[in-house]
């Protein structure tokens, strides 16, 4: 049985990773009407689904444990950029929030002796070591390629292969 303060933590994580979703979702739409972000787009799709995967875990995981998943409301996230270094930093930045607030809760599982959501936990400690390395690993990238239009080309061509482990999903 989930404590009440475990039960409110796992409901605010169930939030962020909606909120993911949406900004991914966002972010593929915008470089959908970009000229040549093909890969870029599916990249960011497939995030999208992904994290939606990581919220419904949550979900299935607090009513499973007698407690009560709360679908949140949506917010609109950011929905326009100004180029795409500034979505891919935007990435980073999303994804940090989110590992920081994974430690929050494994910390939180520790203080309560609650070794079940602390050994569900660990799925998602592994899952974001992954996708921090990988915003880090694109932003270094762009900052390479800086106005170069051959290496955005090749960036964009090469970025469907460094999606996320399928088990990830
Ligand atoms: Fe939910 O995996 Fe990153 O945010």
């Amino acid at each position: 049985m989930l404590s009440q303060s475990m039960q409110a933590a796992l409901n605010n994580q169930v939030a962020l990773e909606a909120q993911s979703s949406q900004a991914y979702l966002a972010m593929a739409s915008w470089a959908e009407i970009q000229p040549g972000l093909d890969g870029v787009t599916e990249f960011f799709y497939s995030q999208s689904e992904e994290e939606r995967v990581h919220m419904l875990k949550l979900i299935r995981f607090i009513n499973e444990r007698g407690g009560f998943a709360k679908v949140p409301a949506l917010e609109q996230p950011i929905i326009t950029f100004p180029g795409l270094k500034r979505v891919f930093e935007e990435f980073l930045k999303h994804e940090l929030t989110v590992s920081a607030s994974i430690n929050d809760l494994v910390h939180l599982a520790l203080a309560e002796k609650d070794y079940a959501t602390h050994n569900f936990l660990q799925w998602y400690v592994t899952e974001q070591m992954e996708e921090e390395r990988q915003a880090r690993l694109l932003n270094d990238k762009l900052e390479l390629i800086g106005e170069d239009k051959s290496g955005l080309y090749l960036f964009d061509r090469d970025i469907m292969q460094m999606r996320g482990s399928e088990d990830g999903k």
